[in-house]
Formats: C-alpha cells, structure tokens, sequence
C-alpha cells in the first residue's frame, strides 16, 4: 500500500510519526508531499522550516518543546551576529541547523532542485519516508498586515516569529504559486498513491499553500485515491500553533466542521473524501463528507498510529 501524506510543519511532523509507524506494521510505503511557504533567505541560507521539522523529527533529533531546529542546540552564531548589529536579530538560527542550511544554500546555488537537495539531506538523517517539497520552485506566504501604520505585506515567517500573529492581519498570499509546478516526484507519488491523508497541521499557512501548486491541487482532486482530511482543531481550539488566528482572518468558524468545510467535498471540486474529527467534535457537520470521531490527541506514537489506522479504514 501506498500513503500520500500532505503536511505542514510541526502538527504535521508529530502525525508522521505514527503514520511511518502504521505503515511499517501493515508494510505500506509512506511519501510526505512538505509544505515549503514558510521557506526564507536569511543571512543569505535558504532555510525550510517545514521540511526540517519532519526530517529532524522523523530523523530523532527535533526538540520536542519548540517542535522546530535540533535538540541541545546552541546558539553561537545568533548571538555573534547579534553583536554585528546584523537584522533580523528575532530569527533563530541555530549553530547546528546552520550547517543544514550551508548543506542546502550551496547545493541550491550549484543548481539543484530542493528535492534533490531534500533527498541529499536525508541521506543523513534516514526519516523512514520519502520527503518531497511541494514544488522545486520558489512559494514563499506572504502574510497582509498593518504595521506602524501601513498596510503591506511581510514574509510568514516575520508574521510568525517577530509579531507572533499579533497585528491586524487581512491576507494570506502564496508568492508563485500560480507558476509553480509540482516537485519531481510528487505527481507520480499521488497518481501511485492508495490513500492521500491531510495532516492535522494549519489549513491555512500549511495545507493551503501545497494545494496552490495548480497542478498539484488538480492531481489530489481528480485522482483515484481516496483523500482523508485530520482535522487540527479539537473542540473549538487548535491543539498547538496559530491556526485559530489564521482561521479567524479568513473568517472560517474555528472548529473541526468549519475546517471540514473550507477544504469541501471532493464530489463538488472540494479536497476530501472523509474526515476525522477528535471525539469531542461527534457530530461535527461536513455535508457531502463521510465524518467520523475518533481520539485525536498526539499523546504519543502508538496514539498517532491509531488514529492512521482510523483514517485509513475510512478511506476504504
Ligand atoms: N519559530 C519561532 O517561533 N522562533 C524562531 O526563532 C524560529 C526559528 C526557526 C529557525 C529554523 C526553522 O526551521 C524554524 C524556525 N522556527 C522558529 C519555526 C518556524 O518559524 C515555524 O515552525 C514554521 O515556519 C511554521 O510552522
């Protein structure tokens, strides 16, 4: 069996591991299609969040409290660049992520695609799935806002790291999307795929800037496999991270049926063919999509993979 799994960040990393669990108790294969709008240049390295929270958390050497960069890192040449007085001082360049950075800015430079720089990097840390960007081309989020009294737009990742969400926001725009094309690998991953499961991550700035890859979005939806969507909201409240804000901007009711229906039934041009809503949310309203409450919480592994097995038997 084949799984397809499109996913963000940090929700998404923690889902995959039970995903990959799952998989190896039935023998399935797992490819992740990783959300890359939340990638930026910085201090001239290309950094990708998304991709690195599920290589180093598939890969075992995530910090388990930031969710994001490796565990026991230092912070040397933040502190060192600080003193240079160089901007942006609020972004969080660790020592050891650096090098992954150096590894993927040079290999960029040398003109390979992100997911061939992607694959190098795995070679090292050996996730257990196949990880593909979205797109080799560059989709930055840029997020609208009204800052020192202007409105304009700033990269997700100012939104999300120096501001915290807390400004008025308006808009989420995906840079390129319109010209971008599917990551080699990532058509032929869902055309080959049995299942395409939607990690429980940020509808908005995670899932929503995959599907904005046209052809991407196109090959999901007119596919042969079944699509089962995880909700990321739990009784009313996202289970970390600022989905609810995001939501809220879009004017979407932050609840497991609202998400259900921003992504719409696939019978009528929508993503999903099922969705699982946290015991708490039973009964949540999805017209034209089969919905089924289950356990939802991450609590750890072998709960993860319980709640792939539920999608998976719902896609059946
Ligand atoms: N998140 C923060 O809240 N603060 C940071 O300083 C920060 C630095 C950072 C560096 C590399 C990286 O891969 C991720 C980093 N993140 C940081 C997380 C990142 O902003 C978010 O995880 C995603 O972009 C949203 O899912």
């Amino acid at each position: 069996m084949r799984i397809v799994v499109l996913t963000g960040g940090i929700g998404g990393a923690r889902f995959l591991v039970g995903v990959r669990a799952h998989a190896r108790s039935i023998g399935a294969d797992v490819t992740a299609i990783v959300n890359v709008g939340d990638d930026v240049r910085m201090h001239g390295l290309q950094i990708c969040p998304d991709l690195d929270s599920v290589m180093y958390t598939l890969g075992g050497a995530a910090d388990p409290e930031r969710g994001w960069g490796r565990v026991g890192e230092t912070w040397v040449v933040k502190e060192e660049l600080a003193k240079y007085g160089v901007e942006p001082s609020w972004f969080g360049l660790g020592d050891s992520d650096t090098a992954t950075h150096l590894v993927r800015t040079t290999m960029l430079n040398a003109g390979y695609p992100l997911s061939a720089v992607t694959a190098a990097l795995c070679e090292r840390w050996q996730p257990g799935i196949t990880m593909l960007p979205a797109t080799d081309d560059r989709l930055e989020t840029h997020v609208v806002v009204d800052v020192d009294g202007e409105r304009k737009a700033i990269h997700f990742q100012e939104w999300w790291v120096r501001h915290r969400g807390e400004v008025p926001t308006h808009n989420f725009v995906f840079r390129g999307a319109d010209a971008a094309k599917p990551a080699a690998g990532v058509l032929d991953a869902i055309a080959g795929a049995d299942v395409v499961l939607v990690a429980p991550s940020n509808p908005v700035v995670s899932i929503a800037p995959i599907l904005a890859v046209p052809a991407l979005r196109e090959a999901v939806t007119a596919g042969p496999a079944p699509v089962v969507g995880v909700s990321p909201i739990i009784g009313g409240s996202p289970v970390r991270g600022m989905a609810d804000k995001c939501l809220a901007t879009l004017e979407v009711e932050v609840s497991a049926g609202g998400v259900g229906r921003m992504y719409g039934p696939r019978a009528e041009g929508g993503l999903l063919d099922a969705w699982l809503v946290d015991t708490s949310d039973e009964g949540a309203e999805v017209p034209g999509v089969r919905t089924r409450a289950v356990p939802l919480w991450m609590r750890d592994e072998a709960a993860t993979a319980r709640m792939v097995a539920d999608a998976l038997e719902l896609a059946r």
